[in-house]
């Protein structure tokens, strides 16, 4: 039997963490705890009192995690690792995009819009933002009624089956590493957020303009909006149906 190893969790995204815990809940092969980020104000309140599941400061214990920690896993934390943490311990990034394509925030929504490969990566961490050299990695179309919603769906699915399918092999260092084919590119939130202003005297072909909006359409967020003539901030989505 392969000894058991002690894994660290961290996420910051309920419904990929309880599907995971869901999925590993009667494997007793190894340790795993599990821990969201401080900044997380939702999980805070809901967890405070859980003893399982507690809030951690990755910059502020490196030192105890590369002590305690075989492995640990970033299922969407929101938190940098740094260096010293990353050379240090195997650091694994399962990350909602096709690296190196739209790196960073929210890669459905840049994919939607610049048509770049979308999909989901596992990769070993380097110090810079969904960077180091690739473990797995699958690739999801977009099809032409998606929304940001409707491929984000399918992107924590394959995530989770992908994840599933391999956590053992990634855990035992069973894999081989691909580099990513070059750099790519890199969107961070405040390229987000100047998508979401809509300039209501922009010309572009109407496709363009169909993808801007579909990428911006996710369920309740409020994120495209354009000002009115009267100085009022007006939020629009589509709605698209395939018949
Ligand atoms: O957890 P996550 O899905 O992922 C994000 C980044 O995209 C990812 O690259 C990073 N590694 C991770 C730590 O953080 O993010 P989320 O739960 O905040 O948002 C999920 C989706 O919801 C997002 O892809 C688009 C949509 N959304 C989210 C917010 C907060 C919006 O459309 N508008 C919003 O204001």
């Amino acid at each position: 039997m392969k000894p058991s190893k002690k894994i660290l969790i961290l996420s910051d995204n309920e419904e990929l963490l309880n599907r995971f815990i869901e999925q590993y809940k009667n494997s007793k092969s190894h340790q795993i705890d599990y821990r969201y980020s401080e900044v997380n104000k939702s999980m805070s309140l809901k967890h405070e009192k859980s003893k399982w599941l507690e809030s951690l400061n990755v910059k502020k214990n490196v030192d105890l995690l590369i002590k305690e920690y075989n492995i640990i896993f970033s299922l969407h934390s929101k938190q940098i690792f740094p260096s010293k943490l990353v050379e240090n311990v195997k650091c694994i990034n399962v990350h909602p995009g096709f690296n190196p394509n739209n790196r960073g925030w929210f890669p459905q929504v840049f994919s939607i819009i610049n048509g770049l490969p979308c999909g989901v990566t596992i990769h070993e961490m380097d110090e810079q933002l969904d960077h180091g050299p690739i473990i797995y990695q699958s690739k999801i179309k977009i099809e032409s009624w998606d929304t940001s919603l409707t491929v984000y769906n399918k992107i924590i699915d394959k995530e989770i089956n992908l994840l599933g399918e391999h956590f053992e092999d990634i855990v035992n260092g069973n894999y081989e590493l691909t580099k990513p084919c070059d750099e790519g590119n890199l969107n961070l939130k405040k390229d987000f957020n100047k998508l979401c202003e809509i300039d209501l005297m922009d010309i572009d072909s109407f496709s363009n303009h169909i993808n801007k909006l579909r990428a911006l359409t996710h369920g309740d967020y409020y994120n495209a909006y354009f000002i009115d003539n009267e100085g009022y901030k007006v939020f629009l989505k589509v709605d698209l149906e395939k018949m």
